[in-house]
């Protein structure tokens, strides 16, 4: 899965992709570089981001949706947690849902149950804003575990398909760098939902923790190396900014696995 910001302020390619033609040429080098989705976002989460209007995030996501969906049947996944983004994003050839807020806004659920697409119903404590203040846990892996079966429980009351559910840790989201190593680590213990896996590491400021480096884009071999670990532990969708290295690496991992 590979980020395709159309945010003014992300924290590693805010800007770069704002406008339809650049934002589809990017799209394409993704797809050649072997990306199976494209996530589209419009609102950044990053710890501090301002929030948007609805009318903004539509203004940017749609034009790009469209954009991608003319020239190729590539699978697109919007990053919202907005009810009308993702009603709007589907009908505009979004193919899977991204919420970075497990369906929790009034409306998301019953939008996914009626939109009928994958959704991933990711893991946040807090709210991006205050996330990363004094993020708690009993234990990291335990309370995850106990909100994914609250979340999927949510889900199919609402009529959204278990089958459709994708499940998401949510790597930085509320989350100090001891709770993320403990996710990486014991990943494998979600399989218990026997549901597919995404892990989203790429660039985050837990490398940047590790490697002691503050620039995103000299997190590279710190996010293939992560990308790996998350793999080898059973994610099944890895998001990504840099497509390329973590294809191979992942090709890597996927030929050892599949002894
Ligand atoms: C994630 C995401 C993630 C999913 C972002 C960033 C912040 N969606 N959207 N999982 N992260 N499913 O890229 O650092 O980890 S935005």
């Amino acid at each position: 899965m590979a980020v395709l910001n159309t945010t003014p302020d992300s924290f590693s390619d805010g800007g770069q992709f704002n406008s339809p033609a650049t934002a589809v040429a990017q799209a394409e080098l993704m797809m050649q570089q072997g990306a199976d989705i494209i996530d589209v976002g419009g609102e950044s989460t990053r710890p501090g981001a301002a929030e948007v209007s609805i009318d903004d995030e539509l203004r940017r996501v749609l034009p790009v949706i469209e954009a991608i969906r003319r020239s190729s049947d590539i699978c697109i996944s919007i990053d919202t947690s907005k009810p009308e983004v993702m009603c709007a994003a589907v009908d505009a050839g979004a193919n899977i849902i991204n919420d970075v807020n497990g369906l929790r806004a009034e409306g998301a659920l019953a939008a996914c149950a009626q939109l009928n697409v994958p959704v991933c119903v990711m893991h946040m404590q807090g709210e991006p804003r205050t996330m990363q203040a004094d993020p708690q846990y009993q234990n990291v892996i335990d309370d995850i575990t106990q909100f994914f079966e609250q979340r999927i429980q949510a889900c199919v009351e609402a009529g959204i398909k278990r089958e459709n559910i994708i499940l998401d840790p949510g790597f930085g989201f509320g989350k100090t760098l001891q709770h993320n190593l403990q996710l990486l680590k014991n990943l494998q213990d979600f399989q218990v939902f026997d549901l597919p896996l995404l892990a989203g590491l790429s660039r985050k400021s837990m490398l940047g923790q590790i490697i002691g480096d503050e620039l995103p884009e000299n997190r590279l071999h710190a996010s293939v190396a992560a990308a790996v670990l998350a793999r080898v532990n059973g994610a099944k969708i890895l998001r990504v900014h840099d497509v390329q290295a973590t294809r191979d690496a992942l090709k890597v991992c996927d030929a050892m696995l599949s002894l």
